[in-house]
């Protein structure tokens, strides 16, 4: 066995991000093992969300069994019924393959860009609280490297946190977190501004109620 063998090395890490990565009790999950249409399947409230700009299912192709790709033009996902999360603690994680700067994973109507690239390709987060400390947290983890990544933002009560392949990669403090009340966009921004498509594969988009740490 590569792992438990009294050494603490990365293959111990794979053991412990296999874990991570499928942590249950998700209160959202879009598994995108879809292989045809226009609907994803969130896998715990049961519902169909429209799948706009007729993006490719790939069914072969994703981290976690199929995967949905994104033209960067007009495709994204549109949910209606996203978690309320705009009372306490969560967590949001996706895998992400290709991208550009600039572009969008995850954001709420009428609301932020939660998981985002910035203009050097690097992921950030508009979520903030809403007062006076409330700025985007940048990191400088670049995650346009045409590779997978596992990305995801945390806010546990007092600390907001981006991480990149269960490594944090910036972390600040926030008061609150301005999240609202319902709704989820994948793969592209709030505003649907031109440049906030996401172009390439994302796959397994997890919203928790909770804080999870990688
Ligand atoms: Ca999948």
């Amino acid at each position: 066995m590569p792992w438990g063998d009294g050494v603490v090395d990365v293959e111990d890490l794979k053991v412990l991000a296999q874990h991570l990565f499928t942590y249950p009790g998700a209160v959202a999950h879009w598994k995108l093992d879809e292989t045809e249409g226009n609907f994803a399947h969130e896998s715990v409230g049961g519902s169909e969300d429209v799948v706009m700009g007729s993006p490719h299912w790939r069914p072969t192709g994703g981290k976690v069994h199929g995967a949905l790709e994104f033209d960067g033009v007009d495709d994204c996902v549109i949910s209606s019924s996203g978690p309320n999360l705009a009372k306490g603690p969560f967590s949001a994680y996706a895998w992400v393959k290709g991208a550009a700067p600039g572009q969008v994973i995850i954001s709420q109507p009428a609301g932020a860009n939660w998981l985002m690239t910035d203009a050097e390709g690097k992921l950030m987060t508009e979520l903030t609280s809403s007062g006076r400390d409330g700025t985007p947290l940048q990191s400088q983890a670049i995650i346009i490297d045409g590779q997978w990544h596992n990305i995801g933002l945390v806010w546990d009560g007092s600390q907001r946190t981006l991480c990149v392949d269960g490594v944090v990669v910036a972390e600040d403090t926030q008061s609150s977190m301005a999240a609202s009340a319902g709704g989820l966009y994948i793969g592209v921004g709030k505003d649907f501004a031109p440049g906030s498509f996401f172009s390439g594969l994302i796959d397994d988009v997890r919203i928790y109620d909770r804080a999870i740490h990688p």
